[in-house]
């Protein structure tokens, strides 16, 4: 097993339950970089969550929001986010720069070019260059893009500034493949029902290290 810091997957933590969800994270722990939490856990558990999880696995912990408000607002909610423990705030990118530049002031800030479902090829895909744009301009930590379509996380790779990391969601339940993205320039793969709905989760987490190693 490597070091945190080599590994290239994130637990994406969508269960409501306080127990259960450290239970899992803590089982799993051994093969993350990462643990991402999102509105299901945060409704279901409260904020201080976040702190619990970074406290039981000792990794970084990702807050999944996607805020998309005014810059106050952002600043607002991400402000106690950030307070709560969290290392890594998600946010889209369309509502623009000081929206975004808001979360970047206050820390690490991941930005959406593209999301994994089919609908994202409606409204997001044809401003995916667009958002491109604002993080090479921001520098934030990474983006997200959709390990659904590797052709997409290559084409964004190649316009993205080096050092921008790649996180990509949709490996498993939604039909990406690890081993396929990573070739395709991720940088991490972000997996949750593959693991967390599974028989075994720390079982189903090895097994998706496995494949991220040597990629
Ligand atoms: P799983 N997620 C996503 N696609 O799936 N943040 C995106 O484009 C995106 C995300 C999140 O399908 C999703 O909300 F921007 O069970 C969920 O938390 O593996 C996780 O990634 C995928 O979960």
């Amino acid at each position: 097993m490597s070091g945190s810091e080599d590994r290239k997957l994130i637990l994406a933590l969508d269960v409501y339950e306080r127990e259960r969800a450290l239970e899992i994270a803590e089982c799993t722990a051994d093969y993350l970089w990462a643990v991402k939490v999102n509105w299901p856990l945060i409704i279901g558990s409260g904020l201080s969550i976040i702190t619990e999880l970074k406290q039981v696995t000792g990794l970084p912990i990702i807050a999944d929001l996607k805020l998309a408000d005014i810059p106050n607002t952002n600043r607002l909610i991400a402000s106690k986010v950030f307070d709560a423990g969290a290392d890594y705030i998600i946010a889209h990118g369309f509502p623009g720069s000081d929206s975004v530049g808001a979360v970047m002031e206050l820390g690490k800030t991941i930005i959406v070019v593209e999301m994994s479902h089919p609908g994202a090829k409606e409204f997001i895909q044809p401003v995916t260059d667009k958002l491109i744009e604002l993080a090479n301009e921001l520098e934030p930590f990474g983006v997200i893009a959709p390990a659904t379509r590797p052709e997409r996380v290559s084409y964004i790779r190649s316009k993205l500034k080096p050092g921008i990391k790649i996180l990509t969601p949709g490996v498993g339940a939604q039909g990406g493949r690890a081993g396929e993205v990573l070739k395709a320039g991720a940088d991490y793969i972000i997996v949750g029902r593959s693991i967390y709905a599974s028989e075994n989760p720390r079982e189903s987490a090895r097994m998706l290290y496995e494949e991220t190693l040597g990629v």
